[in-house]
């Protein structure tokens, strides 16, 4: 089989850059490890920056996101029983859209089901093959039946434990990593969210988040321990610990109900450079990952597919390579970016094990300082959009 781009991954960073691609008449074969109905079982972000919603639109896939969609102007923070706002919208004069990474992924799934798109479920012992070269392949199997994909290009759109990054040499790439000493049980239940915006709140016992999904699915997370496992948590020591974490006018107006998700993820900064290596190019947690607290993670691969699908482009019609050798370069300004803020704003909420009273009186100035400062609360906000692509 031939294609022009062999895309190794069907989460969200694949899907979109193939339905993307799709779009212009460039031929993409996206190669997924699970069934579509695994990758949608997977329940993940939940915040969209303008520039994600924008590129739904332009794939073609925006319509159900537009009308299921919440808009939110803003966010709560909250310290102990106090709390403050940070409006987007008069900050930054634009928003973020409530909507999860399941239905978003879906809805590309449905699109390019519909469209014809070619995607092979259950595939195996994929390699990518002379990625160095001007003509790559990728050989995987399928039921144990070894397949060879010719193409001119590979996006490694295959997670933080795919094969794509391990393909670029370790005499080629560096990697930087952080390791938080904590994670996040988060639930997912069939009840009312406890506020009609997001509440990040920095309690003495640990950080809690109170997200949504819809108007009855709501999605919460505490700080927990590494060594903690969702089975160690009944859904009723959540719940009172959520309380406990939160402002007491919002403890007690919480909904609570059966979990129908539970898991806890690890919380991690991660990136690896350069995100192009001969015809081979990474994308989204295949290159990078941050800790959740600045709701980036999503988001970071949406701008690696903007700059990749603008790149292929560019080289497919014009026949002009500036955009895909320029790929990594502006996709990794990006990112780094996103890593700080999602760095500064797990700093800012989370408590550390071997936190100082200095330490924690520093925490208490930052927050302090975020809510009286006009100027710090821009910034956030900025950030929280999403800057520029
Ligand atoms: P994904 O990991 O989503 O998709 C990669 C795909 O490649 C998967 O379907 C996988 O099955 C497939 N694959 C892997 N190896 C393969 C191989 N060898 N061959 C073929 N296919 C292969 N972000 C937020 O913004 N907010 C959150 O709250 C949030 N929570 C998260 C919770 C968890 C547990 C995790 C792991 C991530 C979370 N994220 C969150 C980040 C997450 O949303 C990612 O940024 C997003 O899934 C990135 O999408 P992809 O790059 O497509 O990678
Ligand atoms: C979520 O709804 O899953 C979510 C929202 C914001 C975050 C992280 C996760 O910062």
């Amino acid at each position: 089989m031939r294609t022009q781009v062999a895309i190794i991954g069907g989460g969200p960073s694949g899907l979109l850059l193939s339905q993307l691609l799709h779009r212009r008449g460039i031929d993409t074969v996206v190669l997924e490890r699970k069934t579509r109905d695994y990758v949608l079982g997977r329940i993940r972000a939940g915040i969209l920056e303008s520039g994600f919603v924008e590129l739904m639109r332009e794939a073609g896939v925006g319509a159900r996101m537009d009308a299921e969609s919440f808009t939110h102007e803003g966010t709560v923070i909250a310290y102990g029983d106090e709390e403050f706002g940070i409006n987007f919208r008069e900050h930054t004069g634009t928003d973020v859209v409530v909507y999860g990474q399941t239905e978003l992924t879906r809805d590309l799934y449905d699109a390019r089901e519909a469209e014809g798109g070619k995607l092979v479920f259950n595939v195996e012992n994929v390699v990518i093959n002379d990625a160095d070269s001007d003509a790559p392949f990728v050989t995987y199997t399928v039921d144990g039946v070894e397949q060879r994909l010719d193409c001119d290009y590979v996006a490694g759109c295959d997670g933080f434990h795919g094969v794509s990054r391990q393909t670029i040499p370790l005499t080629v790439r560096r990697e930087y990593e952080k390791v938080y000493p904590f994670g996040w049980l988060g639930i997912l239940s069939e009840t009312p969210p406890v506020h009609d915006e997001l509440i990040y709140s920095w309690s003495e016992r640990g950080f809690a988040l109170c997200s949504m999904r819809n108007a009855n699915l709501s999605r919460y997370y505490i700080q927990c321990s590494l060594s903690d496992s969702p089975e160690d948590w009944s859904d009723e020591n959540f719940w009172e610990e959520l309380k406990r974490r939160i402002p007491a006018r919002h403890a007690e107006a919480l909904v609570t109900g059966p979990s129908i998700e539970k898991s806890i993820a690890p919380l991690r900064s991660f990136v690896t450079e350069p995100m192009r290596w001969g015809r081979l190019f990474l994308c989204g947690d295949a290159a990078h990952i941050v800790p959740p607290t600045g709701a980036k993670g999503l988001n970071t691969a949406a701008s690696d597919i903007h700059y990749l699908d603008h790149g292929l482009v560019q080289f497919y019609e014009e026949g002009d390579a500036e955009g895909i050798d320029r790929y990594s370069e502006k996709a990794l300004a990006r990112i780094w970016k996103a890593e700080r803020f999602s760095w500064a704003t797990t700093n800012l909420l989370h408590r550390y094990p071997d936190q100082s009273e200095f330490d924690l009186k520093m925490q208490q100035a930052e927050i302090a300082f975020l809510r009286d400062s006009s100027a710090a609360q821009k910034v956030f906000a900025q950030n929280y959009v999403g800057l520029p692509y």
